[in-house]
């Protein structure tokens, strides 16, 4: 019998365990953060076992993780991606509208220090045709505990303090960042516990994988259009890259994760700020691209570093391995050097 391969088969990392262990990275840490996640894998877990509910499961995604968040008692807003009639509203929520889209601002009692933009149910368009889809969240801690605003959620992406996605597909996988690495984490259906399966995911530097929505070509910029052109006809000898897009970012970006390449989803002249949301699509990708070691970039600067004015602000993005995206940014430096 191999001992060593049985102790580590039976030595379980679930993902509160590998959380608590971080926390002792952080002395001052009261565990706050681990209540918090252990909200949102419990909405993640609920989402993936929700298949033959009555509800859709876009709406029924909505309720789960708002209640979830509000009764971890360590949330103080949320923003969700949410539909004109989508009827989340729980009691201990206020809500602030700005059309049809609001933060949730969470009562007295029930509030904590950290602010979560999330997406319950990203590529929900793909749910009756079978396709992975996916829960994406990013988390923040609040400004001032005594004045909060829609300013704690309008922060640059490098103030986040950890972020993922959880991927419903022929398994469900679980990928975070608390900013210290990347680790994916797939469900056991029979512990109903998230085990650590993919430690320490690290991008390739370059992949052979580009992955973007061909249709809108008609209208991109120089810069994407050359570089797409270069993925199909590179002119240094090297081969043509793979395509590979199916429309549901979560599925898109995981594989661009683990096996590296680039996803686009770029401005084009029908949609200056392209499509995709900063808040819960753009910025906990773009974090965990680079705490894995890829990169992500607009088309003018690092995601990251993007200061959104709304809560549904939409950026261009390009992310995933570092020489890759290396390639994309100088197509857009020479540009603006020979414009
Ligand atoms: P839905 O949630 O409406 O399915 O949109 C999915 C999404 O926001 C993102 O997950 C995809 O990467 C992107 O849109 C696909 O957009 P296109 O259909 O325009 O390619």
């Amino acid at each position: 019998m191999d001992h060593a391969a049985e102790a580590q088969r039976t030595d379980l990392m679930t993902i509160t365990r590998h959380v608590l262990n971080e926390q002792g990275r952080h002395p001052e840490s009261r565990g706050d953060f681990t209540i918090l996640l252990s909200h949102i894998v419990l909405g993640c877990k609920f989402v993936a076992s929700a298949g033959e509910e009555q509800k859709k499961l876009d709406v029924l995604s909505n309720e789960v993780f708002v209640k979830a968040l509000v009764s971890s008692g360590r949330t103080i807003s949320s923003v969700l991606k949410l539909d004109s009639d989508t009827p989340f509203l729980s009691a201990q929520c206020v809500l602030v509208s700005e059309e049809n889209e609001e933060a949730i601002f969470v009562d007295a009692p029930l509030r904590g220090k950290y602010c979560v933009c999330f997406d319950p149910l990203d590529g929900s368009s793909n749910i009756d045709c079978g396709v992975s889809i996916g829960t994406i969240f990013g988390i923040y801690m609040i400004k001032d505990k005594d004045n909060v605003t829609l300013d704690d959620v309008l922060q640059p992406g490098t103030d986040m303090l950890a972020a993922g996605y959880c991927m419903y597909g022929s398994s469900c996988t679980l990928v975070l960042s608390t900013g210290n690495g990347v680790n994916g984490f797939t469900l056991d259906p029979s512990l109903g516990e998230f085990i650590l399966t993919h430690p320490n995911i690290k991008i390739p530097n370059r992949g052979k994988i580009y992955s973007v929505n061909e249709g809108n070509a008609k209208n991109w910029d120089a810069p994407t259009a050359k570089f797409v052109e270069k993925c199909k006809y590179p002119q240094d000898g090297s081969s043509p890259k793979s395509l590979r897009y199916i429309g549901s970012m979560v599925a898109d970006v995981h594989r661009t994760l683990l096996y590296g390449g680039i996803f686009l989803y770029p401005a084009d002249e029908k949609s200056p700020n392209g499509k995709l949301r900063v808040l819960y699509e753009v910025f906990p990708m773009s974090f965990l691209m680079e705490k894995a070691g890829g990169q992500a970039f607009t088309g003018k600067q690092r995601a990251l570093e993007l200061v959104p004015k709304k809560i549904h602000d939409r950026s261009p993005i390009f992310l995933g391995s570092y020489d890759d995206v290396e390639d994309i940014k100088a197509l857009y430096a020479s540009e603006s050097t020979t414009a």
